[in-house]
């Protein structure tokens, strides 16, 4: 499947620089690296990346979503686009990989074409999107998901533990909102024709397996949960145990209930319990109001949605055990989605052509290219994490994976640009 066109050597080097030059704008005051959508360091960053790409010799653009888009032109002024990209907003104290090696390695198979001269048909949309990592407002890649069309005023209306509304941080960092709402396929006249992103896997099995690519077969639908525990403050010296309405304690119960949904899961499925704020938090009162936020994975759509019924009814026994009244606000963040048989064909072909160890395997992270499906036919390309840990300061892919990823991303956009 590979030509000599698609053994273009990525240059290891200015990888590595352009990763270590990203990674020094993040927020010093917090461990690991932070740069979180609508930050200033987040905001520093996007001006960073749009100079890189227009050094690469892409025609960048914001769009209204504040998605970062740069062109590079295709010889055929008929076909649709090709898409790649991913993003450059991190977790809060996380790594310097997530997100990062699908934006920067996109810019060096650019470079690569660019400087050996090698056009393709399709036009080539790099995508910087906004924001993909999930926020306070409890929704993940808010730029993808705006320019599929799929953001809405009701997301834009959520408040964060603040009260904040997510609208107002649009505002707030130079968007506005309602142009946001029309975002929606704003890209180029003729449509997509494939989206590809390349990202770490995140998790261990490519390092297990020793496989140098992951090619995804799906993408993980996520349920997130905010429940709300009401029972009553009491004096934590004077209230004999059995009166009491403890909101911690039924919290307590409900954090160990998702736990033991997500073990109990058949297939890939997870859950996750991340925050609980207790009020009102002093040492000697008994906690009357309890907020929880919690989240379920799976690609397998069936197990979700039973295990979200079977949650609901859990919880809600627990609390009334301990005379806690429960609410349970549960919220749809992405559908589980397959890949496209035709890009994960290309896509194990090059792997294949090129001599490289390839491994299917679901994504339990979600990213933008659940997103950009709606759009068009996607894959997704991952190389290993080290020890299979991600969203934390210990994230961490070998510089030959990287350089590996891009080989074979570059192929398959190439590839792709031939598919008809
Ligand atoms: O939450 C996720 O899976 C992704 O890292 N935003
Ligand atoms: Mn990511
Ligand atoms: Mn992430």
């Amino acid at each position: 499947m590979a030509t000599d066109l698609d053994r273009l050597e990525p240059n290891a080097q200015r990888v590595q620089d352009d990763l270590t030059e990203l990674s020094q704008i993040h927020d010093p005051a917090s461990s690991g690296w932070t740069r979180t959508v609508f930050s200033e360091p987040y905001r520093a960053s996007r001006e960073w990346v749009r100079a890189r790409m227009a050094d690469a010799g892409l025609t960048v653009h914001a769009d209204h979503a504040g998605n970062l888009i740069g062109v590079l032109p295709g010889r055929s002024a008929a076909a649709p686009a090709l898409m790649t990209g991913s993003h450059t907003d991190t977790v809060a104290s996380g790594g310097r990989f997530d997100g990062m090696v699908g934006v920067l390695g996109s810019l060096e198979v650019v470079r690569q074409l660019v400087e050996n001269d090698v056009r393709p048909d399709h036009d080539l949309l790099v995508v910087d999107f906004l924001g993909e990592e999930s926020n306070d407002f409890g929704l993940s890649c808010l730029g993808s998901r705006a320019l599929a069309g799929a953001l809405t005023q009701e997301h834009l209306d959520r408040r964060d533990h603040h009260g904040v509304r997510l609208g107002d941080r649009y505002a707030s960092f130079g968007l506005d909102p309602s142009d946001v709402l029309r975002a929606a396929g704003r890209f180029g006249p003729r449509g997509l024709h494939r989206y590809v992103e390349l990202h770490i896997e995140q998790g261990p099995v490519l390092e297990e397996r020793g496989a140098g690519i992951g090619v995804v077969t799906a993408i993980a639908g996520i349920r997130r949960l905010l429940a709300t525990f009401t029972g009553r403050p009491d004096h934590a010296g004077t209230m004999p145990m059995g009166d009491r309405r403890d909101a911690l304690v039924a919290a307590a119960d409900a954090v160990l209930a998702v736990r033991q949904e997500g073990c109990g899961a058949p297939v890939h499925g997870v859950a996750t319990t991340s925050r609980l704020d207790a009020e009102p938090g002093s040492p000697n009162v008994v906690p009357g109001l309890v907020r929880m936020q919690a989240e379920m994975r799976s690609v397998d759509v069936d197990w979700l949605s039973a295990a979200q019924v079977r949650l609901t009814e859990e919880i809600a026994r627990k609390a009334a055990e301990h005379g806690v009244d429960v609410d349970l606000t549960w919220s749809l963040d992405n559908d589980c989605l397959p890949a496209s048989p035709d890009v994960h064909e290309v896509v194990s072909s090059v792997a294949d052509s090129l001599g490289i160890a390839w491994e299917a395997v679901p994504s339990g992270a979600t990213h933008d290219a659940v997103h950009i499906a709606r759009l068009c036919p996607m894959g997704m390309i991952f190389v290993p994490s080290r020890g299979g840990r991600s969203h934390c300061p210990d994230e961490w892919t070998d510089l030959d994976d990287i350089v590996t990823g891009i080989r074979v991303h570059g192929a398959t956009l190439l590839a792709l640009d031939r598919a008809r």
